[in-house]
């Protein structure tokens, strides 16, 4: 019976846990709520239905208050908000706003946050991912509670029945007959029976409904590559574990016929040699026959690459597919290397290392820099920040020939060297721009986003909204939380003058 009681026991160990990116979980978006720039960080629950938190901080001080609600991204469930609830300000910092909002469903959700203050309301929608990524063991403390609880009412039920057997219809002041001693042994019996068999099915229960849960957790798709004779390669998603009919499985819907276009591409594919980090490219495959993408490799250096592939659904879930390949020299040798073509680019460096100046340049291969503009203090985990970069040119002048590049001022891809962190972020953070676009149409009194469909630009975002002008700032800045402690290897990717320039800089965080 006593593993009635510790049926929850944690499955971390077959779950890691992801989301759009691998093993960086929380949300971090900076945008306009109409009038108001804010930045949210929304801090996704590791079971559902859980508590996710929610933290806004306003770039201006004449917002009064903030409400959030949280919603589906598409479907009916985007339309009708539940009643919001209001973001605690904070007493010490007026621009700052916390709240908490319970998830119970899974799949591709958005936090609506309603922003008033002194230039009236404005709306935004951060979509969110809500997953679960583990089961969360019960504590032994409360799982012994609840054992001796369980013991003293079983006990109790059949003194109870025996109690009513023995003296139910006994006149006051009578004697016992003996003749009823054996009936009431007899009930009792039977009432230990019932209390078992009641306890069994109880159990059962409780063990098919954790099993149905831990059917919910999120595992990453994994997505396999061949390089064929001609140096192509090709993609294909590894059958998915099914353990359940419910279609809301994020895994279950990963359908290589299901995907919007996010920044221009179905997928963007990122191949990073380990365990250096030394090699990156970020290319974007084409949609192959039979559930299959392809691509032209460029001449590729031998060695063990991780893959990571993004694409998004079309409800506007975000999914990373993770893989690993082999280029041995032979193979890679076989690989002539097509050009890279359109937005494909990529760079071969040193092995990531602990050892970073701060601020830290990268030289572009244009005869650039790239600056990562921190000061001294150290990076820690869980802290949201802004990651800042500047380009200069040859001259040491701020780079005046930035364009957008997929529709955004800058890409970067952000890996822990360990190979469990992996986040493909931009300068309005770390939501892919198809999930935010679908997102942001579900407002009421955006029909234009709706009718606009996934690929135009949304004035909204302050990252694209300056690519509309058809000049990029040279300085950029990125929001970001670094998930936990490690070192890090961060590519960032802009371009200039019609060339992709690409730099990476490391970090350790504590
Ligand atoms: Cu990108």
């Amino acid at each position: 019976m006593k593993c009635f009681f510790v049926i929850f026991l944690a499955l971390a160990a077959c779950a890691m846990p992801v989301s759009a990116h691998v093993g960086s979980p929380d949300v971090f978006l900076e945008s306009n709520a109409g009038p108001y720039k804010l930045f949210v960080t929304v801090r996704v629950p590791q079971v559902i239905p859980g508590i996710a938190e929610i933290e806004i901080r306003s770039e201006s001080n004449n917002v009064s208050e903030i409400r959030i609600a949280p919603m589906q991204v598409t479907g009916p469930g985007s339309q009708y908000a539940p009643a919001p609830e209001v973001a605690e300000r904070s007493k010490d910092d007026p621009q700052f706003f916390r709240g908490s909002l319970w998830l119970m469903e899974f799949g591709s959700l958005q936090v609506r946050i309603e922003a008033n203050g002194a230039n009236g309301k404005g709306l935004l929608a951060v979509p969110i991912p809500a997953i679960a990524q583990r089961t969360l063991p019960m504590q032994r403390s409360l799982g012994a509670v609840l054992f001796i609880l369980m013991i003293v009412l079983a006990l109790a039920m059949v003194a109870i029945v025996a109690a009513a057997v023995r003296e139910g219809n006994l006149p006051p002041g009578a004697l016992l007959p003996a003749a009823r001693t054996r009936r009431v042994q007899f009930a009792a019996v039977i009432a230990s029976f019932t209390v078992m068999a009641v306890l069994t099915i109880g159990g059962l229960w409780w063990r098919s409904d954790a099993r149905q849960y831990a059917s919910h957790i999120y595992i990453p798709p994994e997505i396999e590559g061949n390089v064929g004779a001609n140096g192509q390669l090709v993609l294909r998603a590894k059958p998915m574990r099914m353990t359940s009919g419910n279609p809301r499985r994020p895994e279950e819907l990963i359908d290589f016929n299901d995907l919007i276009l996010d920044h221009e591409h179905l997928m963007h594919l990122f191949l990073i040699r380990s365990p250096g980090m030394d090699v990156f490219w970020h290319l974007h495959p084409q949609r192959g026959g039979s559930g299959s993408f392809t691509q032209d490799l460029p001449a590729i250096p031998a060695g063990h690459y991780q893959i990571f592939a993004d694409v998004v659904l079309s409800n506007g879930f975000p999914v990373t597919m993770i893989g690993q390949i082999d280029l041995s020299s032979a193979t890679a040798g076989a690989i002539e290397g097509k050009a890279l073509s359109g937005d494909d680019s990529g760079i071969e460096g040193n092995s990531v290392s602990a050892e970073t100046s701060v601020p830290a340049e990268y030289p572009l291969p244009d005869g650039g820099r790239m600056t990562w503009e921190r000061d001294g203090q150290p990076l820690r985990a869980g802290v949201p920040l802004i990651l800042r970069f500047r380009v200069t040119d040859r001259s040491g002048a701020p780079a005046q020939d930035l364009e957008p590049y997929m529709g955004m001022a800058a890409h970067a891809a952000i890996l822990c060297s360990d190979g469990s962190v992996f986040a493909h972020v931009h300068p309005t953070g770390s939501v892919p721009m198809a999930s935010f676009e679908l997102a942001q149409a579900s407002l009421p009194g955006n029909p234009a986003a709706a009718e606009r469909g996934m690929t135009g630009v949304n004035m909204n975002m302050p990252g694209m909204a300056q690519t509309t002008s058809g000049t990029v700032s040279p300085e950029i800045s990125i929001p970001y939380g670094f998930p936990k402690p490690g070192l890090y290897r961060i590519f960032v990717q802009v371009k200039r003058a019609g060339r992709i320039q690409t730099a990476s800089f490391d970090a350790a965080v504590q």
